[in-house]
């Protein structure tokens, strides 16, 4: 059973402002049966990450549609800052750019689906990334997620303190993320990943529009991230979203396809984002296909 941890919130009266979203008998009744969640940047893709869900799981009825239509509806798009959909058990939805957007969105879904009374759930993002020494176009599943600082753990700044939390990916999840993948002949592998709260300076990249440090600091940040702590990828995001669950009692794990091999340059710009992108999607969906029918709850 998820638990909220907070002694201070009064669930009957809350309301969760960026999903749009209040408790409800309805809001209950949606989302109850939800035992994956999967999360990623942009809305268009989760958009089409629940349309494939959707028919990969032979289009379950106890999904959200658009009154009397067999239209995926976008539940929290009266809020305006994140897609929502409901397919069968799983919820697909955004979290927009790095880790101020994503916790908010994970300490609402958390609320939620408490409220709803859900039950073993697995949280993955699934997301793009710049790899160290990979083919660009691997798939790498999060083994341990770091910070900007090159430390294994996130840093919580409440009330004007900092607090170290543990960040984590689950072993398991991750292992048959793996699975699945090598079972699709996915270029995947596992590998720690890198956090950082920005996309030019805080990734070390010299192509910013201001930029406070040399080539050679770049590569010397790049390589001992790569040679020292085992990191292949580097995004915006794993390290809270490890922390959060971690802190939360629920399984979470992540898997990003890379872009680009950050060790040979910095522009993203390959006409192969679409197919790559499509990668990890397709990894998640094997997954959940499997162990849906292996719990038998699909329906
Ligand atoms: C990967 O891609 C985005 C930046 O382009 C960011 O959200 C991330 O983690
Ligand atoms: N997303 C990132 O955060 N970094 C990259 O290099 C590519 C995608």
């Amino acid at each position: 059973m998820m638990k909220v941890q907070n002694p201070y919130l009064e669930q009957s009266g809350d309301y969760w402002y960026h999903l749009g979203l209040a408790p409800t008998a309805q809001v209950k009744a949606i989302f109850h049966d939800v035992k994956f969640v999967c999360l990623g940047g942009k809305n268009k893709r989760m958009e089409n990450f629940a349309k494939y869900l959707y028919q990969a799981l032979d289009e379950p009825q106890n999904s959200f549609f658009e009154n009397g239509s067999k239209r995926l509806f976008n539940i929290s798009g009266s809020a305006g800052r994140y897609c929502m959909y409901k397919v069968g058990n799983c919820i697909s939805a955004s979290h927009g750019m790095g880790m101020p957007s994503f916790q908010i969105l994970l300490h609402e879904l958390f609320k939620l689906l408490t409220f709803a009374g859900c039950e073993d759930v697995a949280f993955i993002r699934i997301g793009t990334s710049g790899g160290l020494g990979l083919e660009p176009g691997t798939t790498v599943v999060t083994k341990q997620p770091y910070s900007s600082l090159l430390k294994p753990y996130f840093t919580q700044v409440a009330c004007g303190c900092e607090v170290k939390y543990e960040s984590t990916c689950d072993e398991q999840l991750a292992s048959q993320l793996l699975e699945c993948g090598k079972k699709l002949g996915t270029k995947i592998t596992t590998g720690n990943t890198m956090s950082c709260d920005d996309f030019y300076e805080g990734q070390g990249r010299l192509d910013g529009a201001l930029c406070s440090f040399t080539p050679t600091t770049k590569m010397d940040f790049l390589e001992r991230a790569h040679k020292d702590h085992g990191i292949l990828n580097i995004e915006m995001e794993s390290n809270v979203f490890g922390a959060m669950c971690k802190r939360f009692g629920v399984k979470g794990t992540t898997v990003c396809v890379t872009l680009l091999d950050r060790l040979q340059g910095d522009l993203v710009n390959t006409p192969k984002l679409a197919e790559w992108e499509l990668q990890p999607q397709a990894v998640v969906a094997e997954l959940i296909k499997s162990s849906l029918h292996e719990k038998v709850i699909l329906n």
